[in-house]
């Protein structure tokens, strides 16, 4: 295809008042893939070449300003015109170029904008270079133009930080030169017949020199790389970024710019940014579901929330978070107030933080009514939020309260991380409208929202369980009904295998140190001391030994609350390793004659995590996930897998799947392998 059809369609160009407008229009955010680069290269020409036009403004139809390169193409070859040609040529140009920006300019399209002579704004527009989340670094001048306009230090916040600013905060640092009221395209114009009236220069950023002087950049930079070290760990990003900047305050521009790419395209090909992307396209995957387009979410207007213990509050506090009046119920004026104590302490540290305002906090904390009465404070309202004491009995009670309570056409959610939904729904007279909502603590702050259809959840049903993710800035991902649904489910076998695995000789510090540094925050037997060793599946009644945990929950060690549990805790509730519960793990282990060996870290990690490869995978064989990129989101966003690895799934293709597969089989047994994982090892295919 020739290069004019190829662009055919992505843009439009025409002259106002002497001033060219050059406006792409490639939906749904107009990516600079190969079709807009075209566009822009011959629109630019054009402009350069057009006598009636004396300046250029590029902007974009649609939602949005470009949201950066088309992250589809990364990993295949890069066809040209490629950016920096492009932006070169737009620097280049003799007459002043203007980007006008709406929506997000993000990545290399806010890169363009920095190759523009100016830049104007709407004032809800957003500016930045987001490449970090992806693994990558600006690739095409952004780590060299931005601390030329901005300065290192605020270079190194944007860039290595990933968030966006506003367009005011923009302006302040040189970033945006001016905000637009009203329309932005005629804004635009009248701001570049004004730079060609009074003949203003072409500001050429290439040409500007950065604030600091070569020494005190590589002494800024080194500050901040020591002050960030945790933050980078795992990440090979950041600490390229860091390189790219350091090379705009030591290396004349085009010097610079060849390191950047030679830095930008080390991280490309880096299993991290490879990962990294993975999880870019799954997130957004995981809100494809089986229901049809045309069946549209309910509106979730109003919520009682019934049990105000720590998950009833969280979940309370995420709606409030997004504006959505609340009821938090209870049995008793005590509880209920206990919850919504705990609620505005949250917004009043919010507000202590800087996060938002003292305003903005007594709206949300305005926004919660709290009663004892389940049966009016369930009457009126969209969604009924049951989060109440983990009992399949209990919550058929509670279940069967609410069906007789609630309005029709109100959606009853329980949040049973590991319970029955069926079971529960079968309490009611109406179980289409029942399904599950999943969240995780801390339910304000985790990103994951798992969404459990039950067997005769409805489609619209389903449909605004996934928007009620979307309307509380979570994740959503659809789970169908077993034990522990996917995030729990897949991670159950992490925690039994290390059980398992201390018997045969690693210490826990040992086996928690090996998931540590695979890149979790927390270590099985760190996370089972934090929880409490009682409250995860101890049978106090009939406890007889017969495990660690029921000897040591004997002893009283039930983890941090409580005496130590696998470590011992000083009164800072610092961890050092015991003594006593390694002898209570070795007694046992002779009592049950188990062989004693030492492990490498390398498998410790794949005595845990095979297992959770191979329990994805069933997740997956079963239905339960629509498809393995969902249990990657899940674990990622539910119990903090490690982003660069991509999760589970996505880290088992990296890995080989032959290899853990005849690694399972030693370790669970051929029989407990999941025959989906089996197949693709055997075919060369790939989980994800
Ligand atoms: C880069 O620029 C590298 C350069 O420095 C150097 C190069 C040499 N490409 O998120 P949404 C798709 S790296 C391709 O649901 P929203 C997305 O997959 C890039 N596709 O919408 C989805 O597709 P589908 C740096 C993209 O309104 C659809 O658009 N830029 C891209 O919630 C809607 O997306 C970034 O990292 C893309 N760049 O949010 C920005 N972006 O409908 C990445 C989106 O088939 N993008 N899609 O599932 C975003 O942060 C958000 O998409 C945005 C809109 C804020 C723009």
């Amino acid at each position: 295809m020739s290069e004019a059809a190829v662009a055919e369609g992505v843009s439009t160009y025409k002259v106002t008042d002497g001033v060219a407008v050059l406006a792409i229009d490639s939906p749904p955010v107009n990516a600079l893939g190969y079709s807009v680069r075209v566009a822009l290269d011959e629109g630019i020409s054009r402009a350069v070449a057009d006598d009636a036009a004396k300046a250029l403004i590029i902007r974009c139809d649609g939602r949005t300003f470009f949201a950066g390169a088309d992250i589809s193409e990364f990993g295949g070859e890069l066809r040209k015109p490629d950016l920096n040609d492009i932006f070169l040529a737009i620097e280049a140009s003799a007459k002043p170029v203007v980007a006008a920006i709406h929506g997000t300019a993000l990545g290399g399209g806010f890169e363009l904008a920095l190759a523009c002579h100016y830049r104007v704004a709407v004032a809800s527009a957003k500016v930045g270079l987001p490449e970090v989340s992806l693994g990558l670094l600006p690739g095409a001048g952004g780590t060299q133009r931005t601390p030329r306009i901005a300065g290192v230090e605020t270079a190194l916040e944007l860039i290595v930080g990933g968030r966006p600013l506003g367009a005011a905060k923009a302006q302040k640092t040189g970033l945006i030169d001016e905000i637009i009221e009203g329309d932005l395209e005629a804004g635009a114009v009248a701001y570049a017949r004004k730079l060609v009236e009074e003949g203003a220069p072409l500001r050429r950023v290439r040409d500007m020199s950065v604030d600091l002087d070569p020494e005190a950049a590589k002494a800024a930079i080194e500050a901040y790389r020591a002050a960030h070290k945790r933050d980078f760990r795992g990440f090979k990003a950041p600490g390229n970024i860091v390189k790219a900047i350091e090379a705009a305050a030591t290396l004349p521009f085009d010097e610079g710019l060849k390191r950047e790419w030679e830095l930008f395209e080390e991280l490309m090909s880096s299993s991290e940014s490879i990962a990294q992307r993975h999880l870019f396209f799954a997130e957004r995957t995981a809100g494809k579901i089986p229901v049809a387009r045309d069946v549209k979410p309910l509106v979730v207007a109003s919520v009682a929330v019934i049990g105000a213990g720590t998950m009833g509050s969280g979940i309370a506090t995420a709606f409030l978070n997004a504006g959505v009046p609340v009821t938090l119920v209870d049995r008793d004026e005590a509880a209920v107030e206990r919850g919504a104590g705990g609620i505005r302490k949250t917004f009043a540290g919010l507000v202590a933080k800087g996060r938002i305002t003292e305003a903005e906090g007594d709206r949300r904390s305005g926004l919660l009514t709290t009663s004892t009465d389940l049966a009016s404070a369930v009457a009126p309202v969209d969604l009924v939020m049951e989060a109440v004491f983990e009992d399949i009995d209990l919550k058929k009670t509670v279940f069967a309260q609410i069906d007789a309570a609630a309005k029709q056409g109100a959606i009853l959610a329980s949040n049973t991380s590991f319970l029955d939904l069926d079971r529960i729904a079968a309490a009611t007279s109406r179980p289409e409208w029942v399904i599950g909502l999943h969240f995780f603590a801390p339910a304000n702050i985790m990103r994951l929202l798992e969404v459990v259809r039950g067997a005769k959840t409805s489609d619209p049903v389903i449909a605004t369980g996934m928007a009620i993710g979307r309307q509380l800035g979570k994740i959503a991902v659809l789970s169908g009904v077993c034990d522990g649904f996917i995030a729990n489910r897949a991670m159950t076998p992490r925690m039994s295998s290390a059980e398992a695995l201390v018997l045969e000789g690693p210490t826990p510090a040992q086996v928690d140190k090996a998931i540590n540094d695979y890149g979790f925050a927390m270590g099985p037997f760190q996370m089972i001391d934090l929880v409490g060793l009682d409250v995860i599946g101890w049978d106090r009644e009939n406890s007889a030994g017969r495990t660690v945990q029921e000897v040591l929950c004997e002893m009283d060690r039930w983890g941090q609350k409580k005496n130590g549990g696998y470590y011992d805790y000083d009164e800072a509730r610092r961890a050092s390793p015991s003594p006593v519960a390694e002898k209570v793990i070795r007694d046992f282990a002779e009592k049950t004659g188990v062989p004693q060996r030492s492990f490498t870290d390398a498998e410790i990690v794949e005595r845990l995590l095979y297992p959770v490869v191979n329990e994805g995978a069933r997740i997956v064989e079963e239905g339960i996930a629509l498809r393995a990129s969902d249990v990657d989101v899940a674990l990622v966003t539910g119990y903090g897998w490690p982003v660069w690895t991509g999760g589970p799934m996505c880290w088992a293709d990296s890995v080989g799947l032959p290899k853990i597969v005849a690694a399972l089989d030693e370790i669970i047994g051929p029989d407990a392998v999941s025959p989906l994982l089996r197949k693709l090892a055997a075919e060369g295919g790939s989980l994800t």
